[in-house]
């Protein structure tokens, strides 16, 4: 019996060698492929650490595969099994149901994927950073997806207010623990990703910092300038990194597009128009005041991540029309004007409303178009005058895009950096500060 099994096998782990030595087991011959670069970049997995070579390197000292192969293009898998006369094609159980198509060519074993690839004893020495995961909704669940295209992450264990939902979101996506307790997960982990309602994560962020654990927190992260500037100020004292989840601001399109805006090749900046709106998922908590709910605190990170990016902290004004219907306890539609010293800038925000989601800067010389949705950027271009001028961009935005902020934060935590020019600390203050002055002072209509 021939196997054959693919991966990264970056930062070689118990979890990769245990794969390997299942895979091993199921025949008398055990082919591994191994990922090159490109192909890595053209799936969308980030944060690869090792050079090809030292990971075909790390197979090869397990001293459980019989050939090395590299792996370079999308389809190769089918033409491999045809090509090494392959009996069964192994790999690990995050990717169940991805290659049942392999079915027609030889039989698909998906094994157990280990849960939990650092040891136990109190320092981490493996070099992979250990994520727990605060609250169990659908954000979660797909951060839990994406951070598989992160190399050197683990997400090793989960808390929810209900301990019957964090068993249950373990057992789905093979984590290694739920806790019963908050602290109990701060035990295990390294870091944190705060995923609970917006006027939650004060209290969760907090306790992390103070136990010197990371903190990747969901947008809003708080609802209050005071609150952020407190957070941000004990994460710096505890040198831990406290990161927004603006998915945006960390994916390439977006960066780019900021950078050909502020070259100065569509001129000086005189408007930002930025929409975000989808209608509701039935939850109720967007709609709940209690929890923070409302289109302005659901939404508006988004466009104000935009504005802030290209025009800044200081605007002299800021002016906001909310709907809210007569039965409803939060305002569903919304735009806040915002006026800097030579430039105005409005987003608009809607739960329950659809408008196109785009983006306009304009400037002196020209202006930058991104389609609907802008917030995931995979093209853009700048306008001008003579048209023959116009440039169009093209980027890639890989899956849900939560991989890299996952990215971005877990190279952070490496570097020992506090701030990142992709969101500054700076920036997610003055976006907390727009969105609690635009919620208490909105002049409401109906
Ligand atoms: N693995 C595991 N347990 C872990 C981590 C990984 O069993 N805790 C398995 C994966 O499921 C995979 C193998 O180890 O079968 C290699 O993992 P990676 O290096 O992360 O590579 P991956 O991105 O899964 O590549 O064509 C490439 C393949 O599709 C998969």
């Amino acid at each position: 019996m021939r196997v054959i099994t693919y991966g990264t096998f970056d930062l070689f782990h118990d979890g990769h060698r245990r794969l390997l030595e299942r895979a091993k087991e199921l025949g008398d011959h055990l082919i591994v492929a191994v990922t090159t670069e490109n192909f890595d970049d053209a799936r969308g997995k980030l944060n690869v650490q090792q050079s090809l070579m030292d990971r075909i390197a790390n197979v090869q000292d397990s001293g459980l595969a019989d050939e090395v192969i590299i792996e370079e293009y999308e389809g190769q898998k089918i033409n491999d099994i045809q090509k090494y006369g392959i009996d069964i094609f192994a790999i690990g159980s995050d990717w169940l149901g991805k290659f049942d198509y392999l079915n027609d060519y030889c039989k698909v074993v998906y094994l157990e994927r280990t849960k939990g690839v650092s040891s136990t004893e109190l320092r981490n020495e493996s070099g992979i950073l250990r994520i727990g995961v605060v609250g169990a909704g659908r954000i979660a669940n797909r951060f839990v997806d994406e951070s598989h295209f992160v190399s050197g992450v683990d997400i090793e264990g989960v808390f929810s207010r209900t301990y019957d939902t964090a068993r249950e979101f373990a057992a789905n996506h093979d984590l290694k623990f739920a806790s019963q307790t908050y602290e109990g997960l701060l035990d295990d982990v390294d870091s944190v990703y705060i995923a609970t309602p917006h006027h939650t994560h004060y209290d969760y962020a907090k306790r992390a910092i103070e136990r010197g654990i990371h903190v990747l927190c969901e947008k809003p992260m708080t609802l209050s300038v005071h609150e952020s500037e407190a957070l941000f100020k004990l994460a710096n004292d505890n040198k831990v990194v406290l990161l927004e989840a603006i998915k945006t601001a960390f994916s390439p399109g977006f960066q780019r597009m900021v950078a050909v805006a502020r070259s100065g090749s569509i001129g000086d900046i005189r408007s930002v128009d930025a929409t975000f709106t989808k209608l509701t998922s039935g939850d109720l908590r967007e709609l709940d005041e209690s929890q923070g709910g409302g289109s302005i605190s659901e939404l508006a990170s988004y466009p104000l991540l935009a504005i802030t990016k290209l025009l800044g902290a200081n605007y002299t004004d800021i002016r906001t029309s909310s709907f809210r219907a007569k039965d409803s306890e939060v305002e569903t539609f919304s735009r806040i004007d915002l006026t800097y010293p030579h430039a105005i800038a409005s987003a608009r925000t809607g739960l329950g409303v659809k408008a196109e989601g785009d983006l306009v800067v304009a400037g002196t010389k020209g202006y930058i178009y991104v389609p609907a949705p802008w917030w995931k950027t995979e093209y853009f271009e700048a306008r001008f005058e003579d048209q023959t001028n116009n440039k169009k961009f093209y980027y890639k935005f890989d899956g849900e895009g939560l991989r890299y902020e996952i990215a971005e934060f877990s190279s952070l935590i490496r570097r020992g950096e506090a701030d990142t020019f992709k969101l500054r600390q700076s920036e997610s203050l003055t976006i907390a500060a727009i969105i609690e002055s635009a919620r208490s002072d909105a002049k409401i209509f109906n």
